[in-house]
């Protein structure tokens, strides 16, 4: 992707573990790397089209004077979390905060911290199949809408799906969702998780009926196999309740391990 680049901006300001740092403030040094594809405004000349670096290091200085957080590590994170809520076209960012005149007593050029965050793509399945299903499902839409760092891109339609596994219940409500998010896999878990207890989900039997549940689907290109969670979703390619309502929001999707097409996948269930 291309990239802006706001180099050394320098501003006082009140950051630091130590009193003396947040009553007397210190010299603070921010380098940005601002990715986004700067091809349409280069084409029509066109600032709309891209990031206004200008805008971009205003915000920055009035951030950081405005807050004041006793880590660089702080800092660089919540303020890397803002412009990326807040600038449009802006995908990814990487963010340094230098201090140079720490008060470490040691005659150091600088100390600091230096983060790259980013904006990443999820698919989510959504089930219900206790009590009001789509009102549940709609819970779950709702619920990550509402949640900072998260907008949902695509929703398919609900689908009445017969019981997968444990069969021996009452037939689900399906669907997929499509959402841009800052979250990382195991925040994005959480607040699944959440959002399942407040549809007053109640874990009692494994794979049993259930108000609502969330699964996370993929996650960019992400593998991730770890006891408590596993992405791409372990069964997808098993699951026609789920491979179906992704075909409607995502049909070229590729699955990062088997390489295959939602599409792909669905076609080759159907066809077993
Ligand atoms: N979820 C399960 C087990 N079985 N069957 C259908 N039709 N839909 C589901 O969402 C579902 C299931 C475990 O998550
Ligand atoms: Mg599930
Ligand atoms: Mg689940």
């Amino acid at each position: 992707m291309d990239q802006i680049h706001i180099k050394n901006l320098e501003i006082f300001a009140k950051h630091g573990v130590f009193p003396e740092e947040n009553v007397l403030g210190q010299k603070f040094v921010v380098s940005a790397t601002l990715y986004t594809s700067t091809r349409e405004a280069g084409q029509k000349d066109d600032l709309t089209k891209s990031i206004h670096y200008g805008e971009v290091s205003h915000f920055i200085c009035r951030f950081l004077k405005e807050h004041t957080y006793k880590l660089l590590e702080t800092a660089a994170e919540k303020l890397a979390e803002e412009l990326l809520l807040q600038t449009e076209h802006l995908e990814r960012i990487r963010l340094e905060i230098k201090k140079p005149w720490a008060p470490v007593g040691l005659p150091l050029e600088t100390v600091s911290v230096e983060i790259e965050r980013s904006w990443h793509t999820a698919y989510i399945a959504l089930g219900s199949n206790m009590g009001d299903k789509k009102a549940h499902l709609d819970m779950g839409v709702a619920g990550l809408q509402k949640t900072k760092g998260c907008q949902v891109l695509a929703v398919s339609d609900y689908l009445t799906t017969e019981p997968y596994g444990v069969v021996d219940q009452d037939e689900f409500l399906n669907g997929a969702m499509k959402l841009r998010t800052l979250l990382t896999p195991h925040e994005l878990l959480e607040r699944l998780h959440e959002i399942e207890k407040e549809a007053k989900r109640e874990r009692v039997i494994h794979w049993g009926p259930r108000t609502l549940d969330l699964d996370i689907l993929l996650y960019d290109d992400l593998i991730l196999d770890e006891e408590e969670l596993h992405i791409p979703h372990i069964e997808m390619y098993k699951r026609d309740f789920v491979l179906e309502p992704l075909c409607q929001i995502a049909p070229y999707v590729r699955h990062p391990v088997y390489h295959r097409t939602a599409q792909e996948l669905l076609e080759a269930l159907k066809d077993k």
